[in-house]
């Protein structure tokens, strides 16, 4: 029997079965009849989805879950998304750069605390100065997950914004992000991994733009004395430890899988300051940072310290033991780890070229000065045009993004060092069209010693003609490829939202989030402290209202379909400050909190406590109304906040 027919009577077997089931369970069963019998007609369809259903590469079935987390980056929107792979069904967007208004992120009393507890003076006052406490913006390019030698464990997401230059963590647990900080001397960090080995000490980042080391306008319009920032921040406490000054922008970064070296791409090794300059050289370079030397450094005292960081000088030429530059042609871009411990993969960009380097050669520059850079480079294969990725499957292959060329090559590293050797080899193992212009890729845990090959992300740029047109500004499109050996095989093409920048795709057995929270969650200890001192107990049933001066603090609980109180009374001007726990500790029972005509919204997920803070200005009656769909009788989850007029 060939597999098809295989296919075939298995498809009838399930079909006979959801009619058998809806026809046993009568009424109540149609609709899980008809649920089958629509899965059935998608899978018969001859798309190349269904054709991959057939193997063992098959894309989920409704209600069943997919193999892998995808977690986002979102470019320019600052939330990070996670989607279930190969379904590519989105299943949760998680504010951490921008501001939400369905989980009240930005707004309520804990988020604030999360962005603002580590922001630095200088934004304090700059926001202070524009009438806000928060950036209303970020731009999120690179997730990533915590490692413990060399695999993910499903502790930490780490993240970059490169709009207002910071870095920030989210927790597994509960897939919200606990810590926020910002990056002093840097300016736009761009390039983000966490430390491979022996675990997540350090994620390093990079400072993409280069400013007058202390930019307080005493230096303006003198490049020459701009610098750049690599920094390495403690993954634990969510501090900076240590920042190398370094010349060129830095892009992207990565690190070896023996905890040794963190390098990066830079790109402008002329320190241009428009396009023109910015492209003269042929060669710029990737930097190798020494992390022994440079922890040494932090010991012997050799660094200045600049906004309460130590700063060591890594600037080409000065051949301290702490930095190295590798020339690589031209304004190279990605730079990827390959999972075989031994080869890093940089990629070219404005050159054809991936430039491969062996890490266990790095040593050997860091012994002696004289050992030439380029010594490093094994392989320098020749791709096609806008190489800027590179992912792998843990057999050998890597698969690169061609910008330019709106493909994705797949390639065997061996063979390109064999290439490099004089030996006469194709490394190039298969091409394949995206569309369009595809930058990030991703393979199923391809950036850890646990790369599987068996899904291949492209994430393209344009979409232009391939969807309905949404007007001038078109979805962006992502592609997801079976890999088989040497095959790849289309299975989803699908439009996202700007921007689908980046993507880790993790084995869910790597990540067990919480169904409900946990009642003494650190997420809300200010307002389980402030509940204590006024005599509340937050694990309880609550209707208490204090009045402190002209601040009023309100105590409420949500269980469906009501909140304990269904109204308070407050004075025009007081600052009123709601708090709400919810009690319902049943999986997917959030309810929210959304005040009529004061912009108040906050999404209270079982058994978590949220809060608000606000000024009621405006005499009158004003509504609040649960706005998460919680109940039959949701609509009916209201009460009133009664302002009475300050004269009155
Ligand atoms: S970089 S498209 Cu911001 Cu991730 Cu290469
Ligand atoms: Cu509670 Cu809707």
């Amino acid at each position: 029997m060939s597999d098809t027919e295989k296919t075939e009577l298995s498809r009838r077997g399930f079909l006979g079965a959801s009619a058998t089931g809806a026809a046993m369970m009568g009424a109540g069963g149609t609709r899980l009849g008809l649920l089958g019998g629509a899965a059935a007609i998608t899978a018969a369809a001859t798309t190349p989805r269904a054709a991959f259903a057939q193997t063992d590469h098959a894309s989920p079935a409704p209600g069943e879950l997919d193999e892998y987390y995808g977690f986002w980056s979102s470019g320019q929107t600052g939330e990070m998304r996670i989607l279930g792979v190969p379904s590519m069904r989105e299943l949760m967007r998680v504010p951490v750069f921008n501001r939400c208004s369905a989980t009240g992120w930005g707004q309520t009393n804990e988020s604030l605390k999360i962005l603002t507890q580590d922001m630095l003076p200088e934004t304090r006052e700059y926001l202070a100065a524009q009438g806000k406490k928060i950036h209303d913006n970020g731009d999120l390019h690179h997730v990533h997950m915590s490692f413990t030698e060399g695999k993910y464990d499903g502790r930490y997401l780490f993240m970059n914004d490169k709009a207002n230059t910071r870095v920030a963590r989210v927790r597994c647990d509960v897939m919200k992000a606990d810590k926020i900080i910002d990056i002093p001397n840097a300016k736009a960090i761009h390039g983000l991994r966490p430390q491979k080995w022996p675990r997540t000490n350090y994620v390093f980042a990079n400072g993409e733009d280069e400013v007058p080391m202390v930019n307080d306008g005493s230096v303006l319009d003198d490049p020459s004395q701009y610098v750049n920032f690599f920094s390495a921040v403690n993954a634990d406490e969510m501090k900076v430890a240590w920042q190398v000054m370094v010349s060129g922008n830095l892009d992207n970064t990565d690190c070896d899988y023996d905890g040794k070296y963190a390098f990066s791409t830079s790109y402008n090794s002329e320190m241009g300051m428009n396009l023109a300059e910015m492209m003269e050289a042929e060669m710029d370079h990737v930097v190798i940072f020494n992390i022994a030397e440079i922890e040494k450094a932090l010991e012997s005292g050799d660094y200045i310290e600049l906004n309460g960081v130590p700063v060591i000088d890594g600037r080409k030429g000065q051949n301290k033991n702490y930095t190295r530059y590798v020339p690589i042609p031209n304004s190279p871009h990605g730079i990827n780890m390959a999972p075989d411990k031994i080869h890093l993969c940089v990629a070219g960009k404005l050159s054809p070229t991936v430039s491969v380097l062996d890490v266990r050669k790095f040593d050997a520059l860091f012994e002696d000065d004289s050992v030439d850079p380029r010594s490093v480079v094994v392989a320098e294969p020749e791709l096609g045009l806008g190489p800027l990725h590179t992912c792998f499957d843990g057999k050998g292959n890597a698969f690169t993004t061609l910008f330019l060329d709106s493909q994705v090559v797949m390639w065997n590293i061996e063979d390109a060092v064999k290439l490099y050797n004089g030996e006469d080899v194709d490394p190039i193992l298969n091409k394949q069209d995206v569309h369009y212009q595809p930058g990030h890729n991703s393979t199923t845990m391809g950036e850890t010693l646990e790369a599987d090959g068996k899904w291949y992300l492209s994430m393209n740029k344009f979409s232009k003609d391939r969807f309905l047109n949404t007007g001038p500004l078109k979805p962006e499109n992502e592609q997801l490829f079976a890999i088989d050996g040497t095959d790849m095989t289309l299975i989803h093409d699908g439009p996202t939202f700007a921007e689908p920048h980046d993507s880790i795709l993790v084995h869910r057995s790597k990540v067990n989030p919480k169904n409900v929270w946990d009642r003494n969650d650190p997420m809300w200890a200010d307002a389980r402290a402030q509940a204590e001192a006024d005599g509340v107990d937050l694990d309880d049933w609550q209707d208490t209202v204090i009045r402190d001066g002209n601040k009023v603090r309100v105590y409420m609980t949500s269980q469906a379909p009501q909140f304990s109180l269904e109204q308070f009374t407050v004075k025009q001007g007081d600052e009123v400050t709601v708090y709400v726990t919810n009690l319902d500790d049943i999986d997917d029972l959030t309810h929210g909190f959304c005040l009529n005509n004061h912009g108040v919204a906050m999404e209270v997920a079982p058994q978590a406590t949220a809060s608000v803070t606000f000024t009621a200005s405006k005499p009158g009656v004003y509504w609040y109304y649960c706005q998460w769909f919680c109940h039959a009788l949701h609509m009916e989850m209201r009460g009133r906040m009664l302002v009475e007029p300050s004269g009155a």
